[in-house]
């Protein structure tokens, strides 16, 4: 299949472009490199050293070369939220079957920096994606597209039982019927409320335009490797540790690599979905191979496990010599919930997750070891409170 990855060069996109080209597709990565220069902005850093997006693609473009034939990946910088119309003519030059959606600002910390983080994040995501609808409806209505969501548009609560698919059944009071309506959303912070406002834009060009589109709500993503990235210290995947990119395991592995506190939020009692990213490619890929129509928008929960904070920080402090630092809680989130979310959707597809295990947070731990020299103890906290 040909296949563009927007935002192929994050730490999503880039192992799933990579997977996606040794599976035999061809694919093409849009990007304007704009989480580079957040990083320098904000004077933080990848743990690991990645190298520049030529040098990736070059590294890729021999190894898929000298393992088969069939598969390439090649690059396109445009910012999509800026340059609709470079855009569009890319997408109706390259004739793409399916587009894969990773091009959003994507730290919750980020986007409670002030207003202009606030307002970068909702311009830079919500044009972003109402563009990438544009693009399909004026240039083929045919082409399947697969966007990253979050769990955080449900919010995290039993309040309606085990968290459904997208939608929810219910039975309305007034005429008794059985009823499948969008999530109530939930949103906890800026960036949140941008794919709750996705969802919208995905129901109304479905229902005008009889688009394909799939949405996969996301957990968060740990780890850092994939079978892909391993092959070369050119094709090594991003690792954010610091206190606005950085997500809760793989910032606690950090710490727990180089000696540092882990930083538990409140008493640690928040419950999350998790999943590892060699399983966000998996499923990206599944999702692509097993396209969606076009009678409804598709949504899946693409989550292994749920864990609370409080276990991972003792799973991570056993391991090593760092001790849990109870930090006030920055965020403006429950002390405690319970969380149960179904992932049938992909598990019938074929999906079957990778769990959190002491081997893979070994392998983790054995990267940031081996970066420990990159890693900047002044920017472990520095989320913004909100
Ligand atoms: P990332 O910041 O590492 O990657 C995002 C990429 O998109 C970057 O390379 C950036 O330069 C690019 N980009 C952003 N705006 C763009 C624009 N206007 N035009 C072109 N390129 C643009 O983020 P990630 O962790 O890879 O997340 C990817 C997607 O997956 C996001 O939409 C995020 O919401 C979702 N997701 C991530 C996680 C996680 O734990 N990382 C969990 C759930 C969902
Ligand atoms: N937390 C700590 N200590 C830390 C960092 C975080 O206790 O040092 C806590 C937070 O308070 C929160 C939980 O860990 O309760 C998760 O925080 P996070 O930063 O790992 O995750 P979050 O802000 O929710 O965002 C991440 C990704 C986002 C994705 C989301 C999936 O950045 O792109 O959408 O995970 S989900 O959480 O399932 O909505």
């Amino acid at each position: 299949m040909r296949i563009v990855v927007l935002g192929g060069d994050g730490f999503c996109g880039w192992p799933t472009a990579l997977k996606l080209a040794m599976s035999y597709h061809d694919v093409l990565i849009i990007d304007n490199l704009s989480r580079r220069k957040i990083d320098s902005d904000l004077s933080s850093n990848s743990l690991t050293d990645i190298a520049s997006i030529e040098d990736r693609i070059n590294t890729a473009n021999y190894y898929i070369a000298d393992q088969h034939e069939g598969g390439y990946i090649d690059f396109f910088h445009c910012d999509i939220a800026k340059e609709y119309y470079l855009f569009q003519q890319k997408i109706e030059q390259w004739k793409p079957d399916a587009i894969v959606h990773f091009a959003e600002q994507r730290a919750a910390p980020y986007s409670m920096i002030s207003e202009k983080e606030r307002r970068y994040t909702v311009d830079n995501n919500i044009t972003t994606t109402h563009n990438v609808l544009n693009a399909i409806v004026d240039t083929d209505s045919d082409i399947h597209l697969v966007h990253l969501g979050t769990m955080g548009v449900y919010g995290y609560s039993k309040d309606f039982g085990d968290i459904p698919e997208g939608y929810l059944n219910m039975k309305v009071n007034s005429t008794g019927k059985d009823v499948d309506v969008l999530y109530p959303t939930q949103p906890g912070s800026v960036y949140h409320m941008t794919k709750s406002l996705d969802q919208i834009l995905f129901q109304f060009y479905n229902k005008n335009w009889g688009l394909k589109i799939t949405d996969l709500h996301q957990g968060i993503v740990w780890g850092t490797q994939t079978m892909e990235t391993m092959m070369h210290e050119n094709l090594i995947n991003r690792f954010d540790y610091d206190g606005v990119y950085g997500t809760v395991l793989n910032r606690f592995i950090s710490q727990a690599a180089t000696g540092n506190d882990i930083t538990v939020y409140g008493i640690g009692g928040q419950k999350r979905a998790f999943i590892h990213i060699s399983d966000t490619a998996n499923c990206v890929k599944l999702a692509i191979e097993t396209p969606a129509d076009g009678n409804k928008v598709r949504i899946f929960n693409q989550v292994a496990e749920v864990r609370s904070v409080k276990e991972l920080a003792e799973i991570c402090s056993q391991s090593s010599q760092s001790k849990i630092r109870y930090i006030d809680n920055p965020r403006k989130e429950l002390a405690e919930n319970d969380l149960a979310v179904s992932n049938e959707g992909l598990r019938s597809l074929g999906f079957n997750p990778i769990t959190l295990s002491n081997n893979l947070i070994n392998d983790v731990k054995f990267i940031a070891e081996k970066m420990k020299d990159n890693l900047n103890p002044s920017n472990i906290l520095t989320s913004p409170k909100w």
